[in-house]
């Protein structure tokens, strides 16, 4: 897809505030830190429409950026980060849930990994409880660049055997810095719209 139109509709921490557009919704979901607001940066071609950071836990609302009057990526705050207080990790967590399992316009959830190390323990349980909730997921292992170009098989292999992904659900090596994967992360997306 080319996008020229990008829009931050709302930052919400509720769901009177999603926007009311019925337009299909890719949420990011991942790791704080592993780039996920990069994600979306580079999907759009925007430099730092979606806030990055050198610091873990920069995106703290659900930020629904419109795409062409086409579709929303709702940039979610990143799960695992040790270093915020657990009362608000555990309003994070509702907040999320309540938006992923009662979504009707989600089409899918894109999960972020990072290709250079095998999916943690809360990379698992994300997808498992997508999996338990029969949201569609789309999963990327980003920072491709990070590592040579020989590994990634195998890195690929490491990330779909630990997440145990059923043999349907796409993986897609991805750059944010280079931009490889994103057509076919496009692809699998305008699939789903
Ligand atoms: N080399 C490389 N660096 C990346 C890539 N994607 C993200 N980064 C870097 O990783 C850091 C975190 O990226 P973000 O996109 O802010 O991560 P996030 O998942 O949105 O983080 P939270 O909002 O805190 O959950 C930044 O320093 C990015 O520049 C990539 O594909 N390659
Ligand atoms: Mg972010």
């Amino acid at each position: 897809m080319i996008v020229n139109n990008v829009e931050l509709v709302i930052s919400a921490v509720r769901p009177d505030q999603y926007p009311e557009d019925g337009l299909p919704e890719f949420a990011l979901a991942g790791r704080s830190n592993v780039g996920k607001s990069s994600f979306i940066n580079k999907m759009i071609g925007r430099k730092s429409m979606a806030r990055i950071s050198s610091k873990p836990g920069k995106t703290q609302t659900l930020n629904f950026y419109k795409i062409e009057e086409k579709l929303f990526y709702v940039d979610v705050p990143g799960y695992g980060y040790a270093k915020v207080a657990k009362t608000e990790r555990e309003a994070w967590g509702k907040m999320i849930e309540r938006y992923i399992t009662g979504r009707e316009e989600l089409k899918a959830v894109i999960q972020i990994v990072d290709l250079r190390h095998p999916p943690s323990r809360d990379d698992i349980a994300m997808y498992d409880f997508m999996k338990h909730y029969d949201i569609p997921c789309i999963i990327i292992a980003t920072k491709a660049d990070k590592i040579p170009k020989g590994k990634w098989d195998k890195h690929k292999k490491i990330v779909r055997e630990t997440l145990e992904m059923e043999k349907g659900d796409p993986l897609i090596v991805f750059s944010s810095e280079t931009g490889l994967g994103k057509d076919a992360a496009w692809a699998e997306i305008e699939k789903r719209m």
